[in-house]
C-alpha cells in the first residue's frame, strides 16, 4: 500500500456545491443513487479533464453525465475516473451495496436489524463514488425509502423536509442539511428505534429538539445521556460562546461500533457503551464516560464540523482541541483536581508508551498508509495537552479571545493546525514560533532538573531538556515548555508562591524565590506540560510534597514518584533487603497521611490511593536509562507491585479497616457516595494482597449488599483475583443477573480477563469458547482480548502463550474487521523495550503476522512499523 505524505497536499481540482443521494434501503441490498453538481475549482490551476471519485470495494451499475448515459469511465484501484470537458457538470452514479456483509463496520452496515453508517475517515467511499476527502464541502439532500416494519425510523443529517408512504409497506423521508460538510460527516440511520426527547433553548432563544434514539428495551437508561447533552450545550455557550446551529440534534446508539462515537452533523452515532447508563448497570466511571463522550461529540459541532480539517494530517486540529474542550467541561462538572489526575493517568498509560515505541508520531503526522491507524492517543490526548499549554500561557480569558478569532476566521472552512496556531497567536497575544515544534516533533521531552542554593535568597534551578529520537526523527530542537513551579520549605512548612516559567533552551538556569531555609521544589504543578521530569530528590522531600503540597496534582505526583522509585529499583534488583524495607516504609508513611487527612474528600483520597499502573512502571523502568540498556521486566514489576500492596495492607491494616468502616454505609446518592465507593474498592484490593481470606469476606459482602454497579463491579474485580470459592459463586450470580445485557456481560468478560488470578490465561481461553463470545462485535472482542493484552501477568506469560493468543486474535480478526484488528498490534510492538527472551517471543509473533498473505492495510502498516 502506498505512503501518503503531508507535503504532497494538493487541493481538489473540482468543487461539489450540491450532493443529492437516494437510498432504497434493504439489510442485504441497498441501492444508492448519487447526483453531484460539480464545477472546476477556481482556486486550482489544473486543466486536466479528469475527475477522480474515490471508491472502496464498490461497483457502479450506471454513470450519467449531464443527464445522458455515459460509458467512457474507467477504474483505478477502487476509484472511478471520468474525463469531463467543461466547467461544470452533473454526475449521476448508481451503486449497490450489501450492508449485512459489512463486518468492517465502515460505510453502511447492519447492526441488530438496523442500518447505520460510519464514514470517518474514509467510509463514504464504501457507499458511493465521491471525492472522499475533508476539504471537499458540499450541501446534502438525501431521500431514503424502505420497509416501514423494519425501519419505522429514518434519520439523516440536518432537518427532515418531507416524508410519506410508498407502495407495499414502504415509506420514505427526505432530509436536507443546510450546512456544507465533508463526506466524512454524512450519516444515515434506519431502524426500529424510540427516543428520549427534551428540548433545549439556546442563548439566543431558539428551541432545539434533542433526541436520544435507542431500542425500546434500552429507553430507561437514556436520561443521563440526554441531560449530559443539555449540560454540554449550555457549557459551550458559556465557556466558548458556541451556540448550536440546527433545530434538531439526534443521537443514535448502536451496539456494533468500532469506536466510542461519531460527530456526524446533527446525527451523532454512538456506541451503546457511551449512551446507556443507570445505577444498576453502569459504574460511576461509566457515567462520567457517557457525559464526557456526549460532550466531546457535541463540541465537535464547532471544532470539527463548522471548522473542519483540510486533510487528515490535520486531525489533531479537531481532535486535540475537542479533547481539551471535553476535559475542561468534565473538570467543571466533576471537580478539577480529580479530573486532571485521571487525564494525566490516561496520557501516561496510553500516550507515553506510544511516544516511546515504534508507532511514535508527531501530533500532526507526516505520513501514513492507513489513516485509521492515526486516531491515536498522541493525536487526541497529547494534542489536547499541547493546546492546553497554549491556554496555560495565555490565561483562560486571552485563550478564549484566540479561539473566538479562530472560529470567526475559519467558519465554513477546512483549516490546518497552522491556521489554529496563528489564530491563537493573533487573538491571545502569544508568540508561538518555537512552540510549533510540538506539532512536528514526536517523543516525550525529558527534563533533568538540578538545584542549588544561590547567592542571594533564591534557589538556582537548572533544567536540561532532551527530546528522544523517534522513528524517522533524530537530533531534535529544544521545545518551548511552560511549567508551573513553587518552592516550599520543608522545615517551616511554608508554601512558596506559584509562578509560570517557560523553558526554551537545551539547558537553562532560573532563580526561584525561597519560602524558607530547606527548599523543596514543586514542579510541573497541575501537569502544565506533557513531559517527564527527572530529578534527584530526597525521599523526605517527596513525603513532604505528598502530604503538604497545596497543588493537588503535585501531591499525587509526589506519591506516585515515591512508589515508582521504589518499584523500579526493586524490579531491577537494585535493592538489598534493607533498601527494600525502607522503600516500602516510605510509601506506607505517605499512604498513612493520605488515609487520615481530614482535608481530603474521599474522591481525592481514592485517587491518591492508586498505585502507579504497571504500564507506567514499564515506561519508567525501560525509559529511565537513556542508553536503552535497561529493559523492562513486566513480571518483576507485577510481583513487586503486588508485594507493595501487601506491605500497605499489612502495615496499615488498622487505618484501612477504620476507613472502610467510615465509608461502607454512605448511601449511593449521598454527595460523598462516589468517593466512598472509590475508597472502599481500593481498600478491598489492598486486602486482597495482604489478607486474601479477609478480602474474600469483605468483597463478597460488598457484592451481596450492593445497590449499584460500582460497588458490585469493584467487589467482583477483587474476587476475580482470588483463589476462593466466592469467586465462582459471585461470577455466576453476576452473569445470571445480567444475562442478555450486552454492556454488562462485556464487564463480566473484562473482569476475568484483567484479573490477578494466576490462571488468567486459561480462563481467557475458556471464555473465548463461551456462547456469548463473538469476534463480530468489537465491544465484545475488546472486552475479552484488549483487557487481556493489558494484563501483564497473562500477556507476558513466561512461555509466550499470551503473545501467541493476541497474534492469533489479530489474524482471525483482520479479515472481519481490520480497524479493530490493527489496534491489537501495539502491545506486541513493545518488544524492543523488554528483556530479551520475551522480546524474541514477541518479535516472532509479529513476524508470523507479517508474512501472512492478504493482510489488511491497517494491520500491515502497524506490524511493519513495529518490526522496523
Ligand atoms: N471522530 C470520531 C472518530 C472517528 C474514527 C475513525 N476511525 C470520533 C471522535 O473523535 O469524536
Ligand atoms: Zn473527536
Amino acid at each position: 500500500p502506498p505512503v501518503i505524505r503531508r507535503e504532497d497536499y494538493q487541493p481538489f481540482p473540482w468543487i461539489v456545491p450540491q450532493t443529492e443521494l437516494e437510498f432504497v434501503l434493504g439489510i442485504d441490498s441497498t441501492r444508492v443513487t448519487s447526483r453531484l453538481t460539480i464545477k472546476r475549482n477556481p482556486e486550482t490551476e489544473s486543466i486536466s479533464p479528469e475527475l477522480r471519485l474515490n471508491g472502496d470495494g464498490i461497483k457502479t451499475d450506471m454513470v450519467m453525465i449531464d443527464g445522458a448515459r455515459f460509458g467512457d469511465w474507467s477504474m483505478d484501484e477502487g476509484d472511478l475516473l471520468v474525463n469531463l470537458p467543461g466547467e461544470s457538470h452533473t454526475v449521476e452514479i448508481v451503486t449497490h451495496i450489501d450492508p449485512s456483509a459489512n463486518t468492517a463496520l465502515m460505510g453502511l452496515f447492519a447492526s441488530n436489524g438496523m442500518l447505520c453508517t460510519q464514514c470517518e475517515a474514509e467510509g463514504f467511499r464504501r457507499i458511493t463514488f465521491f471525492p472522499d476527502r475533508p476539504d471537499v464541502l458540499s450541501t446534502y439532500r438525501v431521500k431514503m425509502s424502505g420497509p416501514k416494519d423494519l425501519f419505522p425510523i429514518l434519520l439523516c443529517n440536518g432537518n427532515k423536509v418531507a416524508e410519506g408512504d410508498g407502495n407495499d409497506g414502504t415509506h420514505w423521508a427526505e432530509w436536507h442539511d443546510p450546512w456544507p460538510k465533508p463526506s466524512y460527516l454524512f450519516a444515515l440511520v434506519a431502524g426500529d428505534l424510540v427516543a428520549n426527547s427534551a428540548p433545549f433553548t439556546t442563548q439566543s432563544g431558539r428551541e432545539v429538539e434533542c433526541n436520544v434514539w435507542v431500542r425500546e428495551e434500552d429507553l430507561a437508561r437514556t436520561d443521563h445521556a440526554l441531560q449530559s447533552l443539555h449540560r454540554s450545550m449550555k457549557w459551550d455557550e458559556e465557556t466558548f460562546g458556541r451556540e448550536y446551529d440546527l433545530d434538531l440534534y439526534n443521537i443514535v446508539a448502536v451496539s456494533d461500533f468500532n469506536m466510542g462515537a461519531m460527530e456526524n452533523k446533527g446525527l451523532n452515532v454512538f456506541n451503546t457503551k457511551y449512551v446507556l447508563a443507570d445505577p444498576d448497570t453502569a459504574t460511576d466511571a461509566d457515567f462520567d464516560a457517557v457525559e464526557g463522550v456526549i460532550a466531546h461529540e457535541y463540541f465537535h459541532n464547532w471544532s470539527g464540523n463548522r471548522v473542519t480539517c483540510r486533510d487528515w494530517f490535520q486531525l489533531s486540529l479537531k481532535e486535540g482541541f475537542t479533547v481539551l474542550r471535553d476535559q475542561l467541561f468534565s473538570q467543571d462538572m466533576q471537580g478539577e483536581a480529580v479530573k486532571r489526575i485521571e487525564d494525566v493517568r490516561i496520557l501516561r498509560a496510553a500516550q507515553f508508551p506510544e511516544d516511546a515505541g515504534p508507532l511514535a508520531h508527531p501530533i500532526r503526522p507526516d505520513s501514513y498508509r492507513e489513516i485509521s491507524n492515526f486516531y491515536t492517543a498522541t493525536v487526541y490526548n497529547k494534542g489536547a495537552e499541547v493546546i492546553r499549554m497554549m491556554r496555560t500561557m495565555a490565561g483562560a480569558e486571552d485563550f478564549r479571545a484566540g479561539t473566538d478569532l479562530y472560529f470567526d476566521r475559519h467558519d465554513g472552512e477546512a483549516a490546518t493546525c497552522e491556521d489554529f496556531i496563528t489564530a491563537i497567536e493573533d487573538g491571545a497575544g502569544l508568540e508561538l514560533a518555537q512552540f510549533r515544534r510540538w506539532y512536528r516533533q514526536a517523543g516525550t521531552p525529558r527534563i533533568e532538573v538540578s538545584q542549588k542554593l544561590g547567592d542571594g535568597d533564591g534557589l538556582d534551578v537548572t533544567f536540561r531538556q532532551t527530546v528522544p529520537d523517534t522513528p524517522g526523527q533524530k537530533n531534535k530542537g529544544a521545545m518551548h515548555i511552560p511549567l508551573r513551579v513553587a518552592v516550599h520549605c520543608r522545615e517551616t512548612g511554608a508554601l512558596g508562591e506559584e509562578q509560570l516559567i517557560e523553558l526554551r533552551h537545551d539547558e537553562q538556569t532560573i532563580s526561584l524565590p525561597l519560602a524558607g531555609p530547606v527548599p523543596v521544589l514543586s514542579i510541573n504543578r497541575g501537569f502544565t506540560a506533557p513531559v517527564i521530569i527527572e530529578r534527584e530528590l530526597e525521599s523526605e522531600d517527596l513525603v513532604f510534597l505528598a502530604a503538604k503540597d497545596d497543588d493537588p496534582f503535585a501531591r499525587y505526583e509526589a506519591l506516585q514518584d515515591l512508589a515508582v522509585r521504589h518499584l523500579v529499583a526493586a524490579a531491577s534488583r537494585e535493592l538489598d533487603q534493607a533498601g527494600r524495607a525502607e522503600g516500602k516504609r516510605l510509601v506506607c508513611d505517605a499512604f498513612r497521611s493520605i488515609l487520615s487527612d481530614p482535608a481530603l474528600d474521599h474522591s481525592m483520597r481514592g485517587e491518591l490511593m492508586m498505585l502507579p499502573s504497571e504500564t507506567y512502571l514499564f515506561e519508567a523502568m525501560a525509559g529511565s536509562d537513556p542508553a536503552g540498556i535497561r529493559k523492562a521486566e513486566p513480571l518483576e514489576i507485577h510481583k513487586e507491585r503486588e508485594q507493595l500492596k501487601t506491605a500497605i495492607g499489612v502495615t496499615l491494616k488498622r487505618e484501612l479497616e477504620s476507613l472502610y468502616a467510615q465509608v461502607a454505609d454512605i448511601p449511593y446518592d449521598d454527595p460523598a457516595g462516589r468517593g466512598a465507593r472509590k475508597v472502599k474498592t481500593q481498600i478491598a484490593a489492598l486486602f486482597a494482597a495482604s489478607d486474601p481470606e479477609r478480602a474474600a469476606v469483605m468483597a463478597s459482602r460488598q457484592f451481596d449488599q450492593a445497590d449499584n454497579m460500582t460497588d458490585r463491579q469493584g467487589a467482583l474485580m477483587v474476587l476475580c483475583g482470588l483463589q476462593h470459592p466466592a469467586r465462582e459463586e459471585r461470577l455466576q450470580a453476576f452473569y445470571d443477573r445480567y444475562q442478555g445485557n450486552a454492556l454488562v456481560i462485556d464487564k463480566w468478560f473484562t473482569l476475568q480477563a484483567l484479573s490477578l488470578h494466576p490462571e488468567v490465561l486459561s480462563h481467557v481461553k475458556t471464555l473465548a469458547e463461551h456462547a456469548d463470545f463473538t469476534m463480530k462485535n468489537p465491544n465484545r472482542v475488546r472486552s475479552l482480548y484488549m483487557a487481556f493484552a493489558g494484563n501483564p501477568q497473562g500477556f507476558h506469560a513466561q512461555d509466550g502463550s499470551g503473545y501467541r493468543m493476541i497474534a492469533d486474535v489479530i489474524l482471525a480478526l483482520d479479515p472481519i474487521n481490520p480497524q479493530t484488528a490493527a489496534r491489537f498490534v501495539s502491545p506486541l510492538g513493545k518488544w524492543r523495550r523488554i528483556e530479551s527472551v520475551k522480546a524474541g517471543l514477541m518479535k516472532a509473533e509479529l513476524e508470523r503476522i507479517a508474512v501472512t498473505e492478504g493482510l489488511s492495510r491497517d494491520t500491515f502498516e502497524q506490524v511493519s512499523r513495529s518490526l522496523d
